[in-house]
């Protein structure tokens, strides 16, 4: 290895996606710590529905949220950037009935954000709780609970240690709300098997990440995997400044798929649930000629033989951060062989403020 490959493994980005299992552990402790303070106010809230936001990044964690808490509470649950809340409230949210609005933010500083969750609180229309890195920023103060992880603080702008931190912090809350008290044990599993899993699919990530034959990636998630596949597809822009698109499993044979071939990288995020509709769709594009990368719980059926096995044992609905190392190494190995700083994005800040 060269001196100078050996410089940009200490990139913030490279550190943040292999230490991110610390985070997730925390995020667990922090929600625990709040049981009774989450259910207190679930209980007292009467919530007619539950409403998700953030912006960037923290959007696409709400997409995946609110899939996992309608899923968990039988209570509709909805993600929308904080930006919409802010021009088109009515279409974000019924004015009508309570509601519950969970604001995501690592920075707690989004303006947007910071913006939506003042004008809901001046509605009266519910209570809301704070989910964040930064425990004593300006959105933090503005919940009735607020979950604040700083072991997913980074230096770096492209948030993925973050994410995952955040992530896991809302899928807990949904077992916590959803009174599944099973899966508080199964998710004090994550982090070990986290732990081994960054470093088991880091080799395959680089292959493919530093393979620069491919010129574009189309990311597949259904159900809460949706957001993730969604935020996977960031990942591969801001880091790599590479083209991607996230798509429902489904939906990517109606129109998407002429897009496909020699240098298309499809990537499945399998469920085990829908496993059958999903791999049909891996299998029809592999052989118009893309090239797949599978992730999935256990082995699949195709001819494909680039794939991350999870072998979790964890339930599927809170296992999905599993999903999550395995695309960020990816989009950080294409930034390097590309010659970019995935610390530094193109054009990007960390906090987008509004004047
Ligand atoms: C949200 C966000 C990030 C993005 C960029 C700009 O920040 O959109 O997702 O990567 O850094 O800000 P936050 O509200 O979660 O701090």
């Amino acid at each position: 290895m060269t001196a100078h490959h050996k410089k940009n493994d200490l990139s913030a980005t490279y550190t943040e996606i292999l230490t991110q299992h610390l985070a997730w552990q925390e995020a667990l402790c922090v929600v625990d710590a709040q049981t009774s303070a989450l259910r207190d106010l679930w209980s007292a809230g009467h919530y007619d529905r539950v409403l998700l936001t953030g912006c960037g990044s923290t959007h696409y964690l709400s997409l995946a949220a609110a899939a996992t808490f309608q899923q968990l509470t039988g209570t509709p649950a909805r993600g929308a950037p904080a930006g919409e809340l802010i021009m088109y409230p009515d279409v974000a949210c019924p004015a009508t009935g309570r509601t519950l609005l969970v604001a995501i933010s690592r920075s707690a500083e989004t303006t947007e954000t910071l913006r939506a969750v003042q004008s809901f609180r001046s509605q009266g229309q519910g209570e809301v709780v704070v989910v964040t890195n930064y425990g004593t920023r300006a959105l933090a103060d503005m919940g009735a609970v607020t979950i604040a992880i700083p072991a997913g603080q980074e230096q770096s702008v492209a948030q993925t240690r973050s994410f995952a931190s955040m992530y896991v912090a809302t899928t807990a809350m949904a077992a916590v709300l959803a009174e599944r008290d099973d899966l508080g044990p199964a998710m004090q599993r994550l982090p070990d098997i986290g732990a081994s899993l960054i470093h088991k699919c880091e080799p395959l990530a680089k292959s493919l990440g530093e393979d620069l034959d491919l010129d574009r990636f189309y990311f597949l998630g259904s159900g809460p995997r949706y957001g993730l596949a969604s935020e996977a597809s960031l990942k591969m822009k801001e880091m790599s400044l590479t083209h991607s698109e996230p798509f429902h499993f489904l939906e990517f044979r109606h129109g998407p798929k002429s897009m496909v071939g020699p240098g298309t990288l499809v990537i499945g995020l399998l469920s085990e649930t829908n496993r059958s509709y999903e791999e049909a769709v891996l299998q029809e594009m592999a052989a118009l000629g893309a090239r797949i990368l599978a992730v999935g719980e256990a082995p699949s059926q195709g001819m494909w033989k680039t794939e991350v096995v999870l072998s979790s044992r964890i339930p599927e609905a809170v296992r999905n951060v599993l999903y999550m190392p395995v695309l960020q190494w990816m989009a950080y190995y294409r930034a390097r062989a590309k010659g970019l700083n995935p610390d530094r994005p193109h054009n990007l800040d960390a906090v987008v403020r509004l004047q």
